[in-house]
């Protein structure tokens, strides 16, 4: 039995217990079992934080971009130093495997040393001048506080996607991260705050949803970046532009891997496998669609079920499991529901499809789905984000049907396509609207030197990471730039 952790914010540099009501993070796999325990922020906490910012956002945005770097090195080091304690904290928090959550807290040590080595590269630009005896030249600023809301999936690595470009290019930040993986998001900040940054360039917030709204109505708020559910995203994002803020929100995602005839069919099945069930389908990349060629089907589909069936689900810290568990109890329970009503609407079960009894009963544990929907009816589990390991098929008679198919949501985040053919490839790449394709990988993954982020409803706002980010996080200022003199020559 590990010793409950006490959970606390960050606000201007000091770590302070809350005066809002109690905050339990407990483990997934094992309901009872208490993770980090502590008081919520409330209000007050929220003004606090945001004046700390606020007092923090001039000199922080005059430290040499070189130093600022330095913080997220350093952090970078601290991460890296501490994954295997950190990867089993992020597992029983969140749920998702050891190997999984050491990979993701070395993921978020990567992203910070990416934004940190930034700041050694180009601060802006310079153009040539119609005029003689004149250059113009483009810089860039920061926007000032950055709100930064951010979901349970990636405990750390999504925080560090966002807070690290948002500080490399000189803003402050008052973060409130979901209220189920507390104690990773402290980690992070301990990490960033011993490395040496600046009282009040990071405040930390643990509290319910509504502080999302109370950060974004905050007088004080110069941009806002969000990931989440579409229903929160568009409710800040719609508050967030109401007040003229720059705002990015990356939210929901039905992301399709389409199988043609021609593909490595072994390879497909174990990427089909790892986009839907790695960290138990709750990434906005997961595969929660699988387009299959008519041909070839009947063994794929055969042989995914078997796979998926063959599974190991359990306790995601113990060595050898594969899949663990989904959130909390309100996600277990929609999950079936969604899984329900498509049996309901008549899906064939391939895999999966009944709640645990058992053991595994006692955790937020769900089966790994697939389910086969029949002809082109509609079907809630085609259309809507579940957010969990299930995985719903359709078979498609010609490569445009399959494509069309992939086109065949609201969402346009991620997509898969497996093919061995290079004409058919790069039609494609034309026809999937998506933010993210992969040919020959899996739908999920994301670097942080290239642009993430959806077509269609999948988000709002510009995209993130890379050139992207530093587009997002900075405002710029184009000067036309001559000598002092009348003497142009
Ligand atoms: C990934 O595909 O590895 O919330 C990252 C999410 C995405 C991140 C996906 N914003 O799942």
């Amino acid at each position: 039995m590990t010793a409950t952790i006490q959970l606390r914010h960050l606000i201007n540099g000091v770590w302070k217990d809350g005066t809002g009501s109690a905050v339990t993070s407990s483990n997934p796999a094992r309901p009872t079992e208490t993770v980090a325990h502590g008081l919520q922020a409330s209000g007050s906490e929220v003004d606090r934080a945001m004046a700390a910012a606020t007092a923090a956002k001039h000199g922080w945005a005059r430290t040499p971009a070189h130093e600022r770097g330095l913080v997220l090195l350093r952090a970078a080091a601290i991460l890296e130093q501490s994954a295997a304690a950190l990867g089993l904290e992020l597992a029983r928090e969140e749920g998702k495997t050891l190997t999984e959550g050491e990979g993701e807290v070395l993921r978020a040590a990567q992203i910070l040393r990416y934004y940190g080595n930034d700041c050694d590269r180009a601060a802006g630009g310079i153009y040539s001048s119609p005029r003689r005896g004149e250059t113009i030249m483009v810089t860039r600023k920061p926007l000032g506080v950055i709100g930064v809301v951010t979901p349970f999936n990636f405990p750390i690595a999504i925080p560090a996607w966002k807070i690290a470009p948002a500080l490399a290019y000189g803003n402050a930040v008052v973060w409130k991260p979901a209220s189920t993986v507390p104690l990773l998001a402290m980690r992070l900040a301990e990490a960033l705050n011993s490395a040496g940054l600046p009282a009040g360039v990071l405040n930390l917030l643990i509290g319910p949803g509504s502080m999302g709204s109370s950060i974004v109505e905050h007088p004080e708020l110069d941009g806002l970046t969000f990931t989440g559910s579409t229903g929160v995203g568009r409710s800040l994002a719609s508050k967030a532009a109401g007040r003229g803020v720059p705002v990015q929100a990356e939210m929901g995602g039905k992301n399709a891997s389409i199988v043609l005839a021609d593909a490595d069919l072994d390879l497909a099945l174990d990427q089909v496998m790892l986009g839907a069930f790695r960290s138990s389908g709750q990434k906005c990349t997961a595969t929660s669609r699988l387009i299959v060629a008519d041909e070839i089907a009947e063994d794929f589909l055969t042989e995914l079920g078997k796979r998926a069936a063959a599974l190991a689900v359990g306790d995601p810290t113990a060595p050898g499991t594969q899949m663990g568990p989904v959130i909390n109890e309100a996600a277990r329970i929609s999950i079936q529901q969604g899984i329900d009503t498509a049996v309901a609407q008549g899906a064939d079960v391939l895999a999966g499809g009944n709640p645990y009894a058992g053991d595994l009963a006692a955790g937020y544990f769900i089966a790994p789905t697939v389910l086969e929907l029949q002809g082109h009816r509609s079907q809630d589990v085609w259309s809507q984000e579940l957010f969990g390991p299930v995985l719903s098929v359709r078979r498609a008679g010609s490569t445009q049907e399959a494509l069309d198919l992939a086109n065949d949501s609201e969402f346009g985040l991620s997509a898969a396509l497996f093919t061995q053919d290079l004409t058919t490839a790069l039609s494609a790449i034309d026809e999937i609207d998506v933010g993210i394709l992969h040919v020959n990988s899996e739908s999920a993954g994301a670097d942080p030197h290239v642009p993430f982020g959806g077509a269609k409803k999948s988000g709002y706002g510009p995209k993130e990471q890379g050139e992207a980010a530093k587009e997002f996080f900075t405002h710029s200022t184009t000067v036309y730039l001559r000598g002092g003199t009348n003497a142009r020559t």
